[in-house]
């Protein structure tokens, strides 16, 4: 066998040359929190920063992995390289939850210029979102052009793993009501580009009134969010957000908006990582050292509260 510190040097060359199945045994690595991972990350950081991240989010069953298939044709025609990440943050069963994605996205598999994978688990240090970024990492110093990142749902694992992307685009069709209520009520952030697919349903433009109303309420200075009706299945409105989706992009780079989204997601990045060792390693102690649990019987006794505890524990930790 040769030596780890080889392959590692190896597999590095590898992913930077573009090879598929290096990403995909990088990104494995990544996601079983293997350390030989988190070395090739730092290896090949310098190299990221090109790709344009393009986050695709909404409820269930409205058409993101279809549009997203329509986009990869688009890009590709283009002569770009793509990457598609799917993540289901509300599935413990995310290999089977992506199983219909993956069948969605299958006649791209065989294209070398196209790389599509699903997160099958969270990565034990920090969480799926901090693999997201990972694997995103790994994906761009690979070379991808385009990397376009599928999430359902519009609740905060969402939000949290969405904020990856550069743009981030909200799909949804006619009749997504709760997600019109969730925009409203400020649960769900203002994304930059709506699609609202399957507009040969009668009731869309219905609904691209309901979000117009919405966006009114809203900031009218900066980016205008665009409203893009598409039907996926017939590749119908793909270009035009493909277009919306580049013009953001450049509106953002020319503001300087898209450094400083950067450099906001990368310090919730830090602190994420930070956070996720330090808990470790309390725990850790909590269940090693002796005079941890004595400072929680003093809690469980009522002579000491758990904040005052925490403090103490935190003392000990850090200073
Ligand atoms: N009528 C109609 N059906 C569509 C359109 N786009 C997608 N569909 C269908 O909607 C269903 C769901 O599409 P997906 O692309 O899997 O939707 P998704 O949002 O990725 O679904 P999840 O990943 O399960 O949340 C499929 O049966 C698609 O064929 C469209 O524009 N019109
Ligand atoms: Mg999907």
């Amino acid at each position: 066998m040769p030596a780890p510190g080889r392959t590692a040097a190896e597999l590095s060359e590898r992913l930077l040359a573009g090879d598929k199945r290096a990403l995909a045994r990088a990104i494995s690595l990544v996601e079983n929190d293997d350390p030989e991972g988190w070395a090739l990350v730092r290896e090949v950081y310098p190299r990221t920063g090109r790709a344009a991240i393009a986050g695709f989010t909404g409820p269930p069953g409205v058409g993101k992995s279809t549009l997203i298939g329509r986009l990869v044709e688009h890009v590709r025609e283009r002569d770009r390289q793509v990457a598609v990440l799917s993540i289901d943050p509300s599935s413990p069963f995310t290999e089977g939850a992506l199983l219909g994605d993956r069948i969605r996205l299958s006649e791209h598999f065989l294209d070398p210029g196209v790389y599509i994978r699903s997160m099958a688990s969270r990565g034990s240090l920090g969480g799926l979102s901090e693999a997201t970024l990972q694997a995103v990492l790994l994906m761009d110093a690979s070379g991808k052009d385009d990397v376009f990142l599928e999430t359902v749902g519009v609740g905060q694992a969402e939000v949290d793993i969405i904020d990856h992307a550069d743009t981030v685009v909200l799909v949804l069709m006619p009749g997504s009501g709760d997600s019109i209520q969730a925009l409203k009520a400020g649960v769900m952030e203002i994304p930059d580009v709506i699609v609202v697919n399957k507009a040969d349903h009668p009731l869309t433009d219905t609904m691209v009134r309901e979000i117009r109303g919405v966006l009114s309420l809203g900031p009218q200075e900066g980016w205008r969010v665009p409203i893009v009706k598409t039907e996926a299945s017939r590749g119908e409105g793909v270009e035009e957000l493909a277009e919306r989706i580049t013009e953001h992009r450049e509106f953002i780079e020319g503001e300087g908006t898209l450094a400083e989204r950067r450099r906001r997601n990368l310090l919730n990045e830090v602190v994420a990582l930070a956070a996720a060792r330090l808990r470790r390693r309390l725990e850790a102690q909590v269940r090693q050292d002796e005079s941890v649990q004595q400072l929680l019987d003093e809690v469980v006794a009522r002579r000491l509260d758990p904040a005052s505890a925490a403090a103490r524990l935190l003392e000990r930790e850090t200073g």
